[in-house]
């Protein structure tokens, strides 16, 4: 049987075929590369613009002190990373970051906290942050922990884009990464940001010592959301001294590669996202996330608490490929 031709890609039609099995996914991944980039190419042509490339800047608005044990997580209270506990940034203060991250040519802006869960006097500055950057223009998101019931309404009423909530690693594997809470936790929260009517922004982090079985399972279960997310973010580890992950091993690079190729294919309308670890990467290696079908890129020196190439490093590769920029698909 051929798993390959079997599975329709990704759906948006209200009756939802067949979804993908981890063989399926994991058959993808065996794929010889240029037949396996053959695909997600063709399938990003078909769904996407295959120059342009979103810029989006990070902020981090809160950062350190968290109270979880995520293993590859500089902002675990109990990680001796040199991270401190700060407090929250002002509103003040992340509007002009938002000002001057549009000036520099981002289009969407993604707001960071290091919290499990936020506290109801906490998401209040938060509501006035999303309604000031979005009156900028800018695609917003926020990314703030375990949402309580009614918090992801406050946050879509205040205009917020896009919720990001990752699924991190294969179900099987999360246990391994993360103690303090489960990946149906993470599930529950992903539901609340679907039927508040935001746009779900959900990937994983690959090169945590995973087998590659697991990080196409982890791309089956983002692939079998329903509907599947607006948005998929490909980290990859940063291995940050002081973690409990600062020592694994290297993922071979065209590995990572095959990862977002098989997250194009298996996700044919979402907005693939070549996320943390760009700064380790080779330019080669970025261009070939690109040609299997990443579109979008953090773009600033900075994510939230480890480095990014540079805005200037940034315009030279782009140009070097032909990328453009693209405008925020929210319609401001
Ligand atoms: N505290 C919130 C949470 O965990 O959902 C929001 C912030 S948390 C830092 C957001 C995401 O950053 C994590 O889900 C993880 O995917 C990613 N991340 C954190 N540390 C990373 C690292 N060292 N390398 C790659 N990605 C990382
Ligand atoms: C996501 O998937 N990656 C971003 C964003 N969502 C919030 C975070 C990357 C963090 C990398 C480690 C750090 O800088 O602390
Ligand atoms: Fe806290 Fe989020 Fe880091 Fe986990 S990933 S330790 S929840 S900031």
């Amino acid at each position: 049987m051929d798993t390959l031709e079997k599975h329709p890609q990704c759906p948006d039609s209200p009756s939802r075929p067949q979804p993908w099995s981890v063989d399926a996914v994991v058959a993808l991944f065996d794929l010889p590369f240029a037949d396996l980039m053959f695909r997600a190419q063709t399938v990003h042509r078909e769904n996407h613009d295959p120059n342009a490339v979103q810029r989006s800047t990070l902020l981090s608005i809160k950062t350190g002190g968290c109270p979880e044990d995520c293993g590859y997580c500089p902002q675990a209270a109990r990680h001796d990373t040199g991270v401190d506990n700060e407090p929250m940034m002002s509103v003040d203060a992340v509007v002009e970051a938002a000002r001057s991250a549009k000036a520099n040519g981002a289009t969407r802006f993604c707001m960071g906290a290091a919290w499990r869960s936020p506290k109801q006097r906490d998401l209040e500055p938060v509501l006035a942050m999303v309604r000031q950057v979005r009156a900028l223009g800018l695609e917003t998101c926020a990314t703030l922990g375990m949402l309580k019931p009614g918090q992801a309404g406050q946050l879509r009423e205040a205009g917020l884009d896009y919720y990001n909530h990752n699924l991190d690693t294969a179900p099987e594997f999360y246990g391994d990464i993360v103690s303090t809470r489960t990946q149906q936790d993470r599930l529950d929260t992903l539901a609340q940001v679907r039927s508040a009517g935001m746009n779900v922004c959900c990937g994983g982090i690959v090169g945590m010592g995973e087998t590659r079985r697991q990080r196409a399972g982890l791309i089956a279960t983002l692939a079998n959301l329903d509907p599947c997310p607006e948005s998929v973010p490909i980290n990859h580890l940063v291995r940050v001294p002081g973690t409990p992950l600062e020592n694994e091993d290297a993922l071979d690079p065209l590995e990572f590669v095959r990862t977002v190729a098989v997250a194009r294919i298996t996700m044919p309308r979402a907005m693939v996202r070549l996320s943390a670890g760009r700064e380790e990467m080779s330019e080669a290696v970025q261009a070939l996330c690109f040609l299997a079908g990443a579109n979008s890129v953090f773009y600033g020196d900075r994510l939230l608490t480890t480095g990014n190439p540079d805005v200037e490093r940034d315009h030279a590769l782009f140009d070097r490929l032909g990328i453009h920029g693209l405008e925020p698909a929210t319609g401001h």
